[in-house]
């Protein structure tokens, strides 16, 4: 009987390594050495035919015994340890319901983007268009269709940068109302729009230059359109972005496609006109540039400029977000401080 002897020494070889079995993967290796073809069971159970046939049952009968009794083992250790991994799976990914949340941090648009948006929801609530153009721009619509010629003097006060000879970076929003004015149909009323959008100007930046900047343009062109409109357009401008106790006043200035022409001021919204460090002690602000549309600018649309007449103005929003928040330098706008962003979340 020295397969039985032989199964026994197996047998208690096999408990003692299914105790000491740390995880599946140990289960796995016995199941595959101990109980496989190849295993020490079979090769034993091989010996069976040099025994008596007397002798034949018995073994036959520890044998499947002992299968059975191994296989159960290893299936119970084999439970415990999956529960065990289990358990220590659930207790790395445990999640405590009562911390408190981390909030998603939200992005907010930017400064200059919302002031830009409050602008252009005020103009459409007055019936404007919101119209944009191209910031590649050709220097035919950039200058000359602005009543500015090859080689007018008065091209240097927008400092370009020139692609090549025809195309350059726009050097204000205005060229938006050559190519609007082209396009609209006067016989089905006037033309109200705004034109908002990046410019480009070779100017050094400082505390209140930027060579990358944002306009708004404003054009109003029909019939019997003054002066008086400009005003009043612009009263409720300043009034809505800088309070109901907001003034303006307008003062005569110069640009090649207006006339006459006239600087916009609003009367400082920190002293209210007594004279403090923002209005340089004048009591006043500059913040846009206007005028009656020239009638050369309304000709070259082929529009008779005896029967149309119009306003148009051009406004930096940068300067406008600068003057609203209080803030000191341009720069601020075009850094990407998370610091001084957020302020305006
Ligand atoms: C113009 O650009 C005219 N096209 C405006 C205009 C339109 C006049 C229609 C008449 C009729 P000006 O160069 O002044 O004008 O610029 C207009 C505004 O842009 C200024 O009031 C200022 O707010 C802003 N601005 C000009 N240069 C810069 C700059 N380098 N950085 C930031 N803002 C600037």
């Amino acid at each position: 009987m020295d397969i039985i002897a032989n199964l026994q020494e197996i047998e208690a070889e096999l408990y003692q390594k299914i105790d000491q079995a740390e995880s599946l993967a140990d289960i796995k290796t016995i199941r595959i050495e101990y109980l496989g073809k190849k295993g020490p069971i079979t090769q034993a159970l091989r010996e069976m035919k040099n025994i008596s046939n007397e002798d034949r049952p018995k073994v036959g009968t520890y044998a499947n015994n002992m299968k059975q009794k191994v296989g159960q083992l290893l299936d119970e250790k084999e439970a415990k340890l999956e529960a065990a991994a289990l358990d220590e799976q659930l207790a790395a990914e445990a999640l405590d319901v009562t911390l408190p949340g981390e909030p998603d941090k939200i992005g907010t648009p930017h400064i200059i983007s919302q002031v830009m948006t409050e602008i252009e929801d005020l103009f459409l609530s007055l019936g404007y268009e919101v119209i944009t153009g191209p910031e590649v721009e050709s220097d035919y619509y950039n200058f000359e269709r602005m009543n500015l010629p090859q080689n007018h003097p008065a091209r240097d006060m927008q400092d370009t940068f020139y692609i090549n000879d025809e195309i350059l970076l726009r050097t204000h929003t205005s060229p938006v109302q050559a190519r609007t004015m082209d396009q609209h149909d006067f016989s089905q009323g006037p033309l109200k729009m705004i034109s908002p959008g990046k410019v480009y100007r070779r100017d050094d930046d400082d505390a209140t230059h930027s060579h990358q900047f944002h306009q708004i343009e404003g054009l109003v062109v029909g019939e019997n359109i003054t002066l008086a409109d400009l005003k009043g357009t612009l009263e409720v401008f300043a009034k809505h972005v800088f309070g109901e106790d907001r003034e303006i006043r307008l003062r005569p200035s110069y640009f090649p496609f207006t006339e006459p022409s006239v600087e916009i001021d609003i009367s400082c919204f920190k002293c209210g006109g007594q004279g403090c460090n923002i209005c340089k002690q004048t009591g006043w602000i500059e913040i846009l540039g206007g005028g009656l549309v020239h009638p050369n600018v309304l000709e070259m649309s082929g529009l008779d400029s005896k029967k149309y007449t119009g306003f148009a103005f051009g406004l930096g929003p940068d300067r406008v977000a600068m003057l609203k928040y209080g803030v000191d330098d341009i720069r601020h706008f075009y850094q990407n401080d998370l610091r001084f962003l957020k302020q305006f979340s």
